[in-house]
């Protein structure tokens, strides 16, 4: 019995963390900016501040998503086909993302507080 105590804590406890992460509360699923045919689908996204961006690569070579702002500043790293990246933005206004491999791509974020 003890045992099977503690593994049911090292599922949980992983899991309240990523809970967390998530911001908790909410019951809806993050929105989600795919890359797709070297463009950002949808290309304006709104959410709230401490809320995530999934970034999904549906093409089948690398992207680079990153934001140059000031605030909320990431950088994905090369991102493999047919994976997603989760973001947080934790400070209000409008961001640009964009990616490293491809200047062209252009998306917009808008944080509201
Ligand atoms: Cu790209």
């Amino acid at each position: 019995m003890p045992r099977q105590g503690v593994a049911a804590l090292r599922v949980f406890l992983p899991l309240a963390v990523l809970g967390v992460l998530a911001g908790s509360g909410g019951a809806q699923a993050p929105k989600t900016i795919a890359q797709r045919d070297i463009s950002f689908v949808p290309r304006t996204v709104s959410i709230k501040v401490g809320e995530q961006v999934v970034f999904r690569n549906d093409d089948p070579f690398g992207h680079n998503v990153y934001s140059p702002a000031q605030e909320n500043i990431f950088d994905i790293g090369l991102q493999e086909p047919g994976t997603e990246t989760p973001v947080t933005f934790s400070v209000p206004g409008e961001f640009t993302i964009q990616c490293r491999i491809h200047p062209k791509m252009r998306a917009k974020v808008t944080v509201t507080p």
